[in-house]
């Protein structure tokens, strides 16, 4: 078994996430916090609570909220996509959630059960870095118990996909939420495997993706994840939809199904490319993802969410 703390920001992608990495065989996560950036943190946290009732298979997991502030916030339209998951039927028939809140605030919680887990850990955040930097802060013996941090952030090809006053094109949103957080984390000893623009590119939501997941709704992690998905689209510039955080959790676990190369990288904390990560021979080492393998990526997320079953099924019968 391997243990596994992931940290998330509520949108429909984070939420599809938790789903697919509580099916996963050998992992066994030791924690989930929830950051309120994409998403308002009451539902972000409380669909948490609620996906872990529904298709979680081990005891006593937790949901901590987070306490982090943005340096940018995310577009207040992009955040209440939280709300209506929060708020779907197949979350909310069996009554409140069971699973409980964690009694600390997120980053202390991951450092908490880290640092008392009984071995390393591994690391999936699909937000902010904002609670492992302010983690690391505390306590910079962390990273030495840290395996590895999976992150979707950044990009190395300027190519950004922030559209707001003030910056320069080249930032990815949740490195450009807290730029120093990211300093923060490049700065530790982490080994660090990065999901940037770069590869999630090559995952768009299209309408033969809906159409596939509709296609199998009786089974109901893809109902919800259908469900998640009908709460975003694309109509304006620069918004497209990709599986984002859903390629880097995949990524956590099944490595094969990507490429990817070492790279040296720092990243800009100040001025309009605030949140920028770039290549730099001086910077430090970290393992940039370059390539999906698509069709094995979509297979084994097939495979997953088949083999989620209800943990209400025989409650309810
Ligand atoms: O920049 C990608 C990150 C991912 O962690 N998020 C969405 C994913 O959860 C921000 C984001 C960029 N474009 C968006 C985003 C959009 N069109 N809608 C919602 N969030
Ligand atoms: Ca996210």
């Amino acid at each position: 078994m391997r243990n596994v703390y992931f940290n998330h920001d509520g949108n429909v992608d984070d939420l599809v996430s938790l789903l697919l990495l509580l099916q996963m065989p050998n992992v066994h996560l030791l924690g989930v916090g929830a950051v309120g950036a994409d998403s308002y943190v009451e539902p972000a946290v409380s669909a948490s609570r609620k996906i872990i009732d529904l298709f979680g298979k081990q005891k006593s997991l937790a949901v901590a909220k987070s306490d982090s502030r943005p340096v940018h916030q995310f577009p207040k339209e992009w955040r209440l996509s939280a709300f209506s998951f929060d708020d779907f039927p197949i979350l909310n028939e069996h009554g409140a959630p069971r699973t409980p809140e964690a009694d600390e605030p997120a980053h202390l919680d991951l450092l908490n059960k880290v640092q008392s887990a009984d071995g390393p850990v591994t690391l999936v955040m699909t937000g902010p870095l904002t609670d492992l930097a302010r983690a690391l802060e505390l306590e910079p013996k962390l990273a030495d118990r840290i395996e590895r941090l999976y992150w979707m952030g950044g990009t190395m090809n300027n190519q950004g996909n922030v559209a707001e006053p003030e910056q320069d094109g080249t930032v990815e949103w949740n490195a450009y939420w807290d730029p120093e957080a990211v300093k923060t984390v490049w700065d530790s000893t982490i080994d660090i495997v990065m999901v940037g623009l770069e590869s999630t590119d090559q995952v768009p939501l299209t309408p033969e993706l809906r159409q596939h997941w509709a296609s199998l709704r009786h089974y109901p992690a893809f109902d919800l994840i259908g469900q998640g998905y009908s709460l975003v689209h694309s109509f304006e510039a620069n918004s497209t939809y990709y599986l984002w955080d859903v390629l880097t959790t995949m990524v956590s676990r099944y490595p094969e199904l990507v490429t990817s190369k070492l790279v040296h990288s720092d990243v800009l904390t100040q001025g309009p490319g605030a949140g920028r990560t770039y290549l730099t021979e001086d910077g430090r080492p970290i393992t940039l993802v370059t390539g999906v393998k698509g069709n094995a990526f979509f297979k084994q997320i097939d495979e997953l969410a088949m083999q989620a079953t209800s943990n209400f099924e025989t409650e309810t019968k």
